[in-house]
This record gives structure tokens, C-alpha cells and sequence, in this order.
């Protein structure tokens, strides 16, 4: 393209064309390097358009059956990614949008300090369910720090707990549950907990642990909101905030099968960057 242009400012020169039309500010090279920028921007930009326009045929992959909440941090609006969003769109199409406390936009990803960053949501009382979510923590705290959750006597949450450095899912804020088996910070987990008042399981990086838990999950009192980041309590919160980045999130009011978390894992994968656990 240079060549090109000074190939043409020879040929305008020659043709007798003075110096100052060909290179000064209004000159003809000045007009043809803003035709090029201009040329290169549009290119730029048809090719995020088209760049979403696949990623968004990824994101409706996913399992859709009893999908309540969804959230994508590079789709962080209905039509594309904003740093400055102050709520985080829900893309399920149940208007779970979430309300963000400080927490600061990476160009993937939601970040919370560990100190009073967080995310408030609707009430998501169900009595099964799946909750998902792709997140990397920057440093196990004491005792527990949330990802997602709305435990208080009832409830559900996936949770960082120090006692056992791993990722778990608490069903009725009850900690002897299922864990991941490699929780590492600063290592990017695609996370399924799922709950049928049977099974309870835990699946990171796909590597499922399970075990046999009976009954359903307690209604939250107080009319207590879900949120990421903390473990809310009514509508706000002040307790066990997450250090960490969350790039997406998925709520479903039942269990998926094993199948189809799979599925959701092999999307997880191509998407976020995720990797198999080798042992
Ligand atoms: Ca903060």
C-alpha cells in the first residue's frame, strides 16, 4: 500500500503537480494515509462484528433447558462488551441482570478486589439446580470466599474454602460437600455444581467428585438475593469477598445431566481458554 501511494505521488509530481499539493496538510498523501487508516478501521471493526456474531452462535450451545441466568464478560451488554457497564446483562432472557459493586471490567472478565467488590442479583430460590462458572482466584483467603451463591441457612453457592483449598459446591450452607480435586489460584476453572436431592457433584475442568446427599434445598430467609463475589445477606452484602476474576456465569433451575455439562465444558473450552486437568 505505501509503494503504492509513492508510486502515485511520483506520478501526480511528475504530471507537474506542485510538492505541496502532493505532501502538505491537505495534500494528496496526507488524504490517501487517512483513506488507508480509514480502510483499516472499517476492516477492524467488521471484523469484532463478525468476531461476535460467532461467539454469540457459541453462547446459544449452551444448554438451554431451565438456563435462569447467563452471563458472558466479553458479551457484558445486549450487544457487546462495555468497560464501563454497571450491570452485567443476563443473556438467559429472564432479566437476571446483575448490579455491580466496584468490581472493575478486564477485556474478559469481571474483577473483584477481595474487599468489597461485588454483584448483586434478583432472588434465585430454586430446589434444584446447576450453577456454573468459569473464574480464576487470585489467592485462597480465610476461611471461604464466594463466587456465586445465596447461602444462609438455605440456599446454594460454589464457594473457595480454605479448610480443603478447593472449589466446592454448599447446598444448604453445608460444607461437606463435593469438591474439586486440583483448586489452584491463578489457574482459569470452568466449574458445574449440580444438585438433584439425590446426587450432589462437582465437576472442574470436567473431572466430576459426587457423592449421595438427600433432601432439597431450603428457600433462603429474609428474601436474600444471589450475588458473586460474597456471600449476600438480604439484599446487600459485607462478608467473604472474592479475590478473584469471573468470566462467566450460568444458573439452571434443575440438574443437567453429566451429558450435558459435558457439552456446556467442551463450549466452556473454546470460549474461555479453559484446559483438561492432566495427572
Ligand atoms: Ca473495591
Amino acid at each position: 500500500m505505501v509503494a503504492l501511494i509513492i508510486t502515485v505521488i511520483i506520478l501526480i509530481i511528475l504530471a507537474g503537480v506542485s510538492l505541496n499539493l502532493a505532501l502538505g496538510q491537505n495534500g494528496i498523501f496526507q488524504k490517501s494515509k487517512e483513506a488507508v487508516d480509514k480502510y483499516q478501521n472499517a476492516a477492524k471493526e467488521e471484523k469484532e462484528q463478525l468476531d461476535l456474531a460467532a461467539r454469540d452462535l457459541m453462547l446459544d450451545d449452551y444448554v438451554q433447558d431451565g438456563l435462569m441466568l447467563h452471563y458472558d464478560a466479553v458479551k457484558n451488554t445486549k450487544n457487546g462488551h462495555d468497560k464501563n457497564a454497571i450491570q452485567w446483562y443476563d443473556l438467559s432472557g429472564n432479566n437476571n441482570n446483575g448490579t455491580l459493586h466496584e468490581a472493575t471490567w478486564t477485556e474478559d472478565g469481571l474483577y473483584f478486589d477481595g474487599i468489597n467488590d461485588w454483584v448483586g442479583i434478583g432472588q434465585m430460590d430454586y430446589e434444584n439446580i446447576t450453577i456454573e462458572a468459569v473464574i480464576k482466584y487470585n489467592k485462597i483467603a480465610e476461611g471461604e470466599t464466594y463466587i456465586v451463591g445465596n447461602c444462609q441457612a438455605g440456599g446454594y453457592g460454589l464457594v473457595v474454602w480454605n479448610t480443603k483449598n478447593a472449589i466446592i459446591l454448599n447446598i444448604n450452607n453445608e460444607y461437606d460437600a463435593a469438591y474439586g480435586s486440583n483448586s489452584q489460584s491463578n489457574v482459569k476453572y470452568s466449574i458445574s455444581g449440580k444438585y438433584n436431592q439425590k446426587e450432589i457433584a462437582l465437576f472442574e475442568n470436567g473431572k466430576k467428585d459426587s457423592k449421595e446427599k438427600i433432601g432439597k434445598i431450603t428457600k433462603t430467609t429474609n428474601n436474600t438475593i444471589m450475588a458473586l463475589g460474597t456471600n449476600p445477606f438480604k439484599d446487600t452484602s459485607d462478608v467473604s469477598f472474592l479475590n478473584g476474576t469471573i468470566y462467566s456465569v450460568r444458573i439452571y433451575n434443575r440438574a443437567l445431566t453429566d451429558d450435558e455439562v459435558m457439552q456446556n465444558y467442551k463450549i466452556d473450552k473454546m470460549l474461555y481458554g479453559v484446559e483438561d486437568i492432566n495427572e
